[in-house]
């Protein structure tokens, strides 16, 4: 009988803590990427409270989430990272019909090549990584990779901290598809990124903007997002697409398959979706906003903002490359020691 009672009491606490556990909503997402406000937001609104834990690579991501996992809520994968998860069937399919602001998307950022049918993913943000010139001080004309990794700027250069963009910088000066990481072309890379990596003196994803205000270095290869803030702040930092080829990403919201609080998931989903709460996102943090209907809130100057808004021509896009991602990551280890 009292141990009943007591097996009883344990059961309850243990509901009533799991109840609780489940109210919070655990969103893992890149840094400097969703406006506290937002979250904020979305609390007072729903009662809901949000833990937000950051991330600076798709690798990072990917390497903390296990398979089946009951850790995160809502993920914000980029487009190959979408891939990557729906082959291992690490993500859930989406209840629209809890997510009706799907509709303000554009259309054409619906229903796209790494995620057929639209059942995993809702775009968040869309980007390109590009070049940026503090133009007051690299007077001589840059136009891509090739003009950015000369001698002269030895010590004066800021990049993402990606293994995988910076390689692709090398296939795309040496002609090669930027989605073919195989073996041989890697050996190719090689030669290239060993001359480049020691001409880069800051490797920072989350605020590479702070070198290039401060003076530290005059030239970045970094996400348009940052780019656009520093051309808000000066335009003497101009925003360039490299010529030898650019790639635009398109990161996304989603739901990992272990989530225990779907319910929370979508209605985050849906209020990100919401028109004044996407405007909120873009003065913030000034991407390029896939939503159609926040677009319309947004002025005639952050639409002209060219980082956020290029005249682009072709875009390439990352797909997922499988094995090759460990060997991309293996050639940078070994490569980053040696400039060191
Ligand atoms: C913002 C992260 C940009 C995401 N700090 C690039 N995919």
């Amino acid at each position: 009988m009292r141990n009943g009672l007591i097996l009883g009491l344990l059961a309850g606490l243990l509901v009533a803590s799991g109840c609780h556990k489940q109210e919070k909503l655990h969103l893992f997402a890149w840094s400097e990427y969703v406006p506290q406000e937002v979250i904020d937001g979305f609390t007072k609104e729903t009662g809901i409270p949000v833990d937000y834990e950051v991330y600076d690579s798709n690798e990072a991501m990917l390497a903390k989430l296990a398979p089946g996992s009951a850790q995160y809520d809502v993920i914000q994968p980029s487009e190959y990272a979408v891939e990557h998860l729906i082959h291992r069937e690490m993500l859930a399919p989406l209840d629209f019909s809890q997510i009706p602001n799907v509709a303000n998307l554009a259309p054409d950022m619906r229903d796209l090549p790494y995620d057929p049918g639209q059942k995993y993913s809702v775009p968040y943000m869309t980007g390109t990584v590009g070049i940026v010139v503090n133009t007051e001080t690299v007077k001589d004309p840059i136009h891509g990779f090739a003009d950015v990794f000369q001698e002269k700027y030895r010590g004066r250069i800021v990049v993402v901290d990606d293994d995988r963009e910076i390689v692709s910088w090398a296939l795309s000066t040496l002609g090669v598809p930027i989605n073919n990481m195989s073996p041989e072309n890697l050996a190719k890379a090689k030669p290239l990124l060993k001359r480049w990596l020691p001409l880069i003196k800051v490797f920072d994803s989350n605020d590479p903007k702070r070198p290039l205000l401060g003076g530290d270095v005059d030239i970045g290869i970094i996400y348009s997002g940052d780019a656009a803030m520093l051309y808000q702040q000066d335009h003497k930092f101009q925003y360039i697409l490299p010529t030898e080829g650019a790639h635009q990403f398109i990161d996304n919201l989603c739901v990992p398959a272990g989530s225990q609080n779907k319910a929370a998931a979508y209605a985050f989903i849906n209020y990100i979706l919401r028109p004044d709460v996407s405007k909120i996102i873009s003065d913030k943090f000034p991407y390029t906003n896939p939503n159609a209907a926040a677009r319309k809130l947004l002025s005639p100057e952050q639409l002209a903002n060219p980082a956020s808004y290029p005249q682009a021509g072709h875009l390439d896009v990352f797909h997922d490359i499988g094995q090759s991602a460990a060997d991309v990551a293996a050639l940078m280890t070994e490569l980053r020691g040696q400039s060191d």
